[in-house]
C-alpha cells in the first residue's frame, strides 16, 4: 500500500516537472539545481557566481531551506531576485514548490535560476523539478566515497563540483578513488574542482555554465 502512495507522489511530481521544463524551454530559461549535503558550499558558490552572472544575464536564485532566511538573506545584497522555499522539515524540494517559487518572480525578465536545494545528498536527487541541469557539489572532508555511497545523485548530475580543495592537504580524500570511482557509475561525467576560499576553478564554473546556457 505504502509503495502505491509512493509512486503516485513521484508521478504527481513528474507530471508537475515536466510542465515546469516546458514553461522554461518556452521563456528560453536555464535552470540549474544545485544539490550536496549540508555545507559543502552552495550558498558560498552562489556569492562567488553571481557577481560574474548577473553581468551578463537575468539570474535569480529559488532558496531551499528546512528552516531559516539565512541564505536568502546572505544572497540579498547581490541585485538578484530570491524566492524563498522553506519546507518546514521536508528533506527536498518538489515541483510543486517550484511553481509557486515562480509566481514570486518575473520569468519574462529571466535568463537563468539557480535552485540550492535542502541540503541533502539523497532525497534532491530522487526529485525532478523541471531543471535542466542537477549540479552535484562534493567537499573534499566529506570523503572521496560518496559518490559510490550515494550513487543516484551522481549518476543523475550533468557535472560534479569537488569544492574546498583548499583543504586538501588536511583531510583524507584519495582524489584516485574519487575519480576512479565516478568513472564507474558514469563514465562521461564532468567535474570541476572549485575552491571558494582561493577561487579556483570558479572561471571554469561560468564557462561551463555559460557554454550550456549558449546551447539552450
Ligand atoms: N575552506 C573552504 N571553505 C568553504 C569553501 N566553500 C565554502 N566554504 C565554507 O563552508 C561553510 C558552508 O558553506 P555554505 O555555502 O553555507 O554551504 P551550503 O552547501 O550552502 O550549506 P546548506 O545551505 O546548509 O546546505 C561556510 O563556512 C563556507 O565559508 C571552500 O571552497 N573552502
Ligand atoms: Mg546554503
Amino acid at each position: 500500500m505504502q509503495i502505491t502512495v509512493m509512486q503516485n507522489v513521484l508521478q504527481a511530481n513528474e507530471k508537475k516537472a515536466s510542465e515546469i521544463r516546458e514553461l522554461l524551454k518556452q521563456k528560453k530559461i536555464f535552470m540549474v539545481n544545485l544539490i550536496s549535503s549540508p555545507g559543502s558550499g552552495k550558498t558560498t558558490l552562489l556569492e562567488k557566481s553571481l557577481p560574474i552572472l548577473k553581468e551578463k544575464y537575468r539570474v535569480a536564485v529559488i532558496e531551499g531551506d528546512v528552516e531559516t532566511d539565512r541564505d536568502a538573506k546572505r544572497l540579498d545584497g547581490y541585485g538578484v531576485p530570491i524566492a524563498l522555499i522553506t519546507t518546514s522539515g521536508a528533506c527536498h524540494l518538489e515541483s510543486v514548490s517550484i511553481e509557486k517559487a515562480f509566481s514570486a518572480l518575473d520569468l519574462d525578465a529571466l535568463d537563468l535560476i539557480f535552485v540550492e536545494n535542502v541540503g541533502n545528498l539523497v532525497c534532491p536527487a530522487e526529485f525532478d523539478i523541471g531543471e535542466n541541469v542537477k549540479v552535484a557539489i562534493l567537499s573534499t572532508p566529506e570523503g572521496d566515497d560518496k559518490p559510490m555511497k550515494y550513487p543516484l545523485l551522481f549518476r543523475e548530475a550533468s557535472l560534479v563540483i569537488l569544492n574546498k580543495t583548499d583543504l586538501l592537504e588536511h583531510v583524507n580524500f584519495n582524489s584516485d578513488n574519487f575519480y576512479s570511482d565516478l568513472k564507474n557509475l558514469k563514465g562521461n561525467l564532468e567535474v570541476i574542482e572549485t575552491s571558494c576560499k582561493n577561487g579556483l576553478g570558479i572561471d571554469e564554473w561560468i564557462e561551463w555554465l555559460q557554454n550550456k546556457i549558449e546551447n539552450l
